[in-house]
């Protein structure tokens, strides 16, 4: 098959496979790409790019995990390790009570004192505060550690957080799926088979959720096309991811920092390459704190059709890894401006992605 008859086929609306996804990605024209990536994007949502009013909330970098990419985590007592408490945690969520935020997303380090009824609690103390927001809450990893250790089943411990009031999980923990590859990263973090599931439970019990990618590290092409053909099994079997978002490896203060970081273009095809590849997936997220703003401006013209949202200053995880915006806040006006200036129009829209 060529270059030219894979893009008939997706023109046609039709899956492709991963033989044909391997040809594609290494062989379209970056113009091809956009294209194709742009027009399976407005077919999807037109004109529109989301943005939500969020925040997070990172109650500790404290992680028992050793990931080799990860520029946050630090060991009890390190220097630039915080634990804060529950009245810290709930007074950063008092202090933008007005802000207007539809939604607070909750994530950290796995630390190895807290347990899933703190978590539980602190999700319903958040909900007295701001009894409207969202609670976007703990990626795999953190779930899959605090049920566990709770002695609970998948299904009881989601259950536990969903009557607390979560809503929605982020999509972090996936890393890269192949097992090799996680092995070398990650090592004695949950397995791409019980990430899978964890969604898989979540979605069957009414949580959505999204997915993510870390990219552009050690991996190969087939390593990034196997981690999405699995991602699209999962939601040809589900259908509850909203949204996929490619993470770049960032280099900066951690155990990789050797390998540098991959290119702006490689950025883009592999957003395309998202977007062509997950046809059942409804939105790509071009994550602006990670990609910096005028990558993700241009994410715009590669199938991107989500930005994340306002963020508020609220996270550290990329500006710890070396990403530009040191204090990350993006206003409506400059969302608006960006996705102006690539030819679309700004959304707000929930976690759930009802239109505001
Ligand atoms: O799982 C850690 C990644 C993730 C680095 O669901 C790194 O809406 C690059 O998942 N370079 C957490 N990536 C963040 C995350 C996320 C972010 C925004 C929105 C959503 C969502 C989810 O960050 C981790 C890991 O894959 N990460 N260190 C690094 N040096
Ligand atoms: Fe811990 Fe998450 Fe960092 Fe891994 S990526 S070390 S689980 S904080």
């Amino acid at each position: 098959m060529s270059v030219e008859q894979i893009a008939d086929k997706l023109s046609r609306g039709e899956r492709i496979d991963a033989v044909e996804a391997k040809l594609l990605w290494e062989q379209a024209p970056l113009w091809l790409l956009a294209r194709l990536a742009t027009e399976a994007k407005v077919q999807k949502s037109g004109d529109k790019v989301f943005y939500n009013k969020n925040f997070h909330l990172e109650p500790t970098n404290v992680c028992l995990f050793e990931c080799r990419f990860c520029s946050y985590r630090r060991r009890k007592g390190e220097e630039g390790a915080w634990d804060y408490s529950m009245d810290e945690v709930l007074a950063q969520v008092e202090a933008r009570k007005e802000s207007g935020a539809t939604e607070v997303h909750i994530v950290g380090g796995v630390h190895p004192e807290r347990d899933i009824y703190y978590y539980a609690d602190m999700i319903r103390r958040i909900k007295e505060i701001m009894p409207s927001i969202c609670v976007k809450a703990f990626t795999a990893v953190e779930l899959h550690y605090m049920i566990r250790k709770a002695g609970l089943s998948i299904v009881e411990g989601l259950q536990l957080l969903k009557d607390a009031g979560m809503e929605s999980i982020p999509g972090g923990g996936a890393e890269i799926f192949d097992e090799k590859i996680r092995a070398e990263l990650c090592p004695g973090k949950c397995s791409s088979a019980e990430w899978l599931e964890m969604h898989e439970e979540a979605h069957k019990l009414g949580f959505d959720s999204n997915a993510t990618m870390l990219y552009g590290h050690v991996e190969s092409i087939d390593h990034r096309i196997d981690h999405l053909m699995r991602l699209r099994d999962l939601q040809d079997r589900t259908g509850g991811l909203n949204a996929f978002i490619p993470l770049k490896f960032r280099s900066a203060n951690n155990g990789m920092e050797s390998l540098g970081e991959t290119s702006v273009v490689d950025d883009m095809r592999t957003l395309a390459m998202s977007r062509l590849i997950l046809d059942n997936v409804p939105h790509i997220k071009a994550y602006w704190v990670m990609y910096g703003k005028e990558s993700a401006e241009l994410a715009l013209s590669f199938g991107a059709d989500d930005i994340d949202g306002t963020i508020e200053d609220s996270t550290k995880i990329y500006s710890m890894a070396g990403a530009k915006d040191q204090r990350p806040r993006l206003t409506i006006a400059e969302i608006e401006k960006m996705c102006a200036a690539a030819g679309f129009r700004a959304v707000e829209r929930d976690t759930h992605y009802n239109e505001l």
